[in-house]
């Protein structure tokens, strides 16, 4: 465990590392092909290259490093996670499922295994800068269409603008996309919830990942002087977007295993003094089964048509993402649950809650999911962390793992 342990730390401190590369000042946030993406490249990369792999940035940003199999016809194995963050992020998060790809890599010291490896570091994940996921593991499945590459961000650059301001070709984004000679995807990850830590378990295999449906809700009313206009004589969008927000939440808690949320709330104009004319909400549904998740967002767009039309309010909605449930591999989570009990650990299946571009990959190969444990259940936070200790033992069964496959067991 010596040596798990010693790579582990150094997996951590490069983890924390990468956090300093943020557009945030007091914080981490990193979006898709920033400039503190860039410097992340430049430290991947290199580590990449350390690990023995030679490495290149594909036309959405992923960064890829290959490192070749004794067997040249053998399909390859792709370790991967993304590099982008969410506002305000914790460090791990994403990139500790990339460097436990390259501390697997580096754990073989040159030797070669028959099975090629490749390790991707993915450009896109969380959704932040275009409101769209998943950006960088849909180029590897084929799935980015014309729609998605004119979408804007905030300061209205289109997604083919950022990858051209980012030295990319938009027009070369099918050289990203995987065809053949794949044997399977795994992505290691933290669990970003309460379960494994309740549990005093170090890690766990995902059997699948909750489908979730983002949606973006608008209200429209009247902008009018805060100071002269009578609460009666009122059509005020943020009201009623705040009402709809209780309405949300209460059909939410009546169903089992369902999670509502409303991360983004944009009123314009935006003053203290003028009432909002406008709401903008961000509206984020998940579950286990596809049937009820789809149901529940019909009733909560239900919800908001009779408080818009009692208030007066026009009300619209536009769906962003309908990413069904999904299953993971059951060949190949068999030979990971193999590989962490042969590291000496239990066994725990659990679904994730979080989405992952395991979920986009699945679409096109074999995915399996590996969740190291959340101290405090925390994420999407910057006090999210990770055990050194849990880490050593992500790289043990990564390492069973990777021999399981040797041995052409699946
Ligand atoms: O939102 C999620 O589930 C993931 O963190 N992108
Ligand atoms: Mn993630
Ligand atoms: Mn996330």
């Amino acid at each position: 465990m010596g040596a798990y342990l010693a790579r582990a730390g150094e997996i951590v401190s490069r983890c924390r590392g990468l956090a300093s590369h943020s557009e945030q000042v007091d914080g981490l946030t990193r979006t898709f092909l920033s400039g503190p993406m860039c410097r992340v490249h430049a430290e991947v990369g290199r580590w990449m290259n350390l690990a023995g792999m030679s490495v290149c940035v594909d036309p959405v940003g992923n960064i890829r490093g290959s490192y070749p199999g004794a067997d040249p016809n053998a399909p390859r194995l792709i370790v991967g996670s993304h590099l982008d963050t969410v506002p305000n992020a914790g460090a791990f998060d994403g990139p500790l499922g990339v460097l436990l790809g390259i501390g697997l890599v580096g754990l073989l010291a040159g030797r070669r295994l028959k099975l090629p490896i490749e390790v991707a570091g993915f450009s896109e994940e969380e959704g932040v800068r275009f409101g769209v996921p998943f950006i960088g593991s849909r180029a590897l499945v084929g799935d980015i269409d014309a729609d998605l590459l004119t979408r804007r961000d905030a300061r209205g650059v289109s997604v083919a603008q950022a990858i051209r301001d980012f030295g990319l070709d938009p027009s070369r984004i099918s050289e990203a996309s995987i065809s053949t000679g794949v044997l399977g995807y795994l992505e290691m990850h933290i669990e970003q919830g309460p379960v494994l830590e309740a549990l005093s378990l170090p890690l766990s295999v995902v059997e699948s990942i909750v489908g979730q449906s983002r949606l973006e809700i608008r209200f429209g009313g009247q902008a009018n002087h805060a100071g002269t206009t009578p609460m009666h004589a009122r059509r005020d969008a943020l009201a009623g977007a705040a009402e709809w927000m209780i309405a949300v939440e209460r059909e939410a808690r009546a169903v089992a295993d369902l999670v509502a949320t409303i991360g983004c709330i944009d009123a314009k104009p935006g003053a203290g003094n003028v009432i909002p004319g406008e709401a903008t909400l961000s509206l984020d549904v998940r579950h286990p089964e596809d049937r009820v998740r789809h149901e529940v967002v019909d009733r909560l767009l239900g919800c908001a048509r009779p408080i818009a039309t009692r208030r007066g309010l026009r009300v619209s909605s536009e769906s962003r993402l309908d990413q069904p449930s999904v299953a993971m591999d059951e060949r190949l989570t068999a030979a990971l649950a193999r590989a962490v009990e042969d590291s000496g650990h239990p066994v725990h299946r659990m679904h994730s809650g979080a989405g992952h571009d395991a979920m986009i990959m699945a679409r096109r190969m074999p995915a399996a999911m590996l969740f190291l444990r959340s101290p405090g259940g925390i994420s999407h936070h910057p006090d999210e962390s990770v055990l050194v200790e849990d880490v050593a033992a992500a790289l043990a069964a990564g390492a069973r793992f990777l021999e399981e496959l040797e041995r052409g067991r699946e």
